[in-house]
């Protein structure tokens, strides 16, 4: 399957046609956003599920239940993704969502109303190795091919969501960055009971030592694999084949070393500084 067969351009960027279909970017565009929604805002492959697993988790103060029996999608669902199922409209506040819009992409109403985002991000490398084997075994996306190929797709942005420079930096540029707390992979993995903890801060939600520790155990890499909730163990092999790649494969930092070769990672590094070359934001990973 190609490009053509299965994406859709919307706003400049690639979508998947089968996920959202124009009726769901419709609704999208119309979407009313209330001050107290919460907004968990990623380039794909950056620390989704994570956070779909920390946030609800914080928002209840530790009480497990959402998180054991709800999947991610229905606990923090996606904007650019409405079921049937779930009403949004009728979801009690405080709500909870995802998206993988660019900042140029949100609705009206998301700068009119100004919701708290939470914006992670995450060495593009190591974005790249995680969707190279996303991207083989989603059967909704294109297969990636031979890597070399992927990674020139990779950096042009011809993949899903546009480019991963575009995404960044539309979210860096952001207006009223308050509202907007930024927050990376690499921070996460280096302490998470700190992040959690900053987390609840900017969410308001003042939450004791004990829980913090608590929900970083239940957010440890480990234990997320085991959660039939969050690790799509649900989702029909026809879909995800996880005999290919597990969807919570190996969560770790610095994965690229063992995907890129030595002239792909000078290649990469090449494109990300002239990309990046105005961006003054400090990454961990720089
Ligand atoms: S998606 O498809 O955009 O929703 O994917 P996303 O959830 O953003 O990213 C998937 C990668 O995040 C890793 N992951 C974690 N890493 C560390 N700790 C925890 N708890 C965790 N949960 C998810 C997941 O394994 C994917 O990364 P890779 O490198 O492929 O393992």
């Amino acid at each position: 399957m190609t490009e053509a067969e299965l994406y859709t351009l919307y706003k400049g960027v690639y979508m998947l046609s089968s996920l959202h279909p124009p009726d769901h970017l419709k609704y999208y565009e119309e979407f009313c956003f209330r001050p107290d929604d919460i907004i968990i805002a990623t380039y794909p492959k950056s620390g989704t599920t994570w956070m779909q697993e920390i946030v609800p988790l914080v928002m209840s103060g530790g009480d497990p239940a959402s998180v054991e029996t709800l999947p991610n999608w229905q606990r923090v669902p996606w904007l650019e993704v409405q079921s049937a199922e779930l009403i949004l409209e009728q979801m009690p506040s405080p709500r909870m969502f995802a998206t993988h819009y660019q900042y140029n992409m949100m609705p009206t109403s998301f700068s009119e109303v100004k919701p708290k985002v939470i914006y992670v991000m995450r060495n593009p490398k190591d974005v790249f190795t995680s969707a190279f084997h996303y991207y083989g075994m989603a059967s909704f996306t294109v297969p990636p091919g031979p890597q070399s190929d992927f990674l020139h797709k990779f950096l042009d942005g011809k993949v899903m969501f546009g480019s991963w420079f575009d995404h960044v930096k539309s979210w860096l540029n952001a207006e009223d960055k308050e509202h907007i707390m930024y927050i990376s992979y690499e921070e996460m993995k280096m302490d998470l009971k700190d992040s959690v903890s900053r987390i609840s801060q900017f969410l308001e939600k003042s939450l004791d030592t004990e829980v913090v520790g608590k929900i970083a155990n239940r957010c440890l890499f480990k234990n997320m694999k085991k959660n039939s909730m969050s690790n799509y163990s649900s989702v029909p092999r026809e879909i995800m084949d996880q005999t290919k790649s597990e969807f919570l494969r190996k969560g770790i930092v610095g994965d690229w070393k063992n995907q890129l070769s030595a002239a792909e990672a000078e290649y990469f590094n090449a494109v990300y500084k002239d990309k990046m070359k105005d961006v003054k934001y400090k990454f961990v990973w720089d």
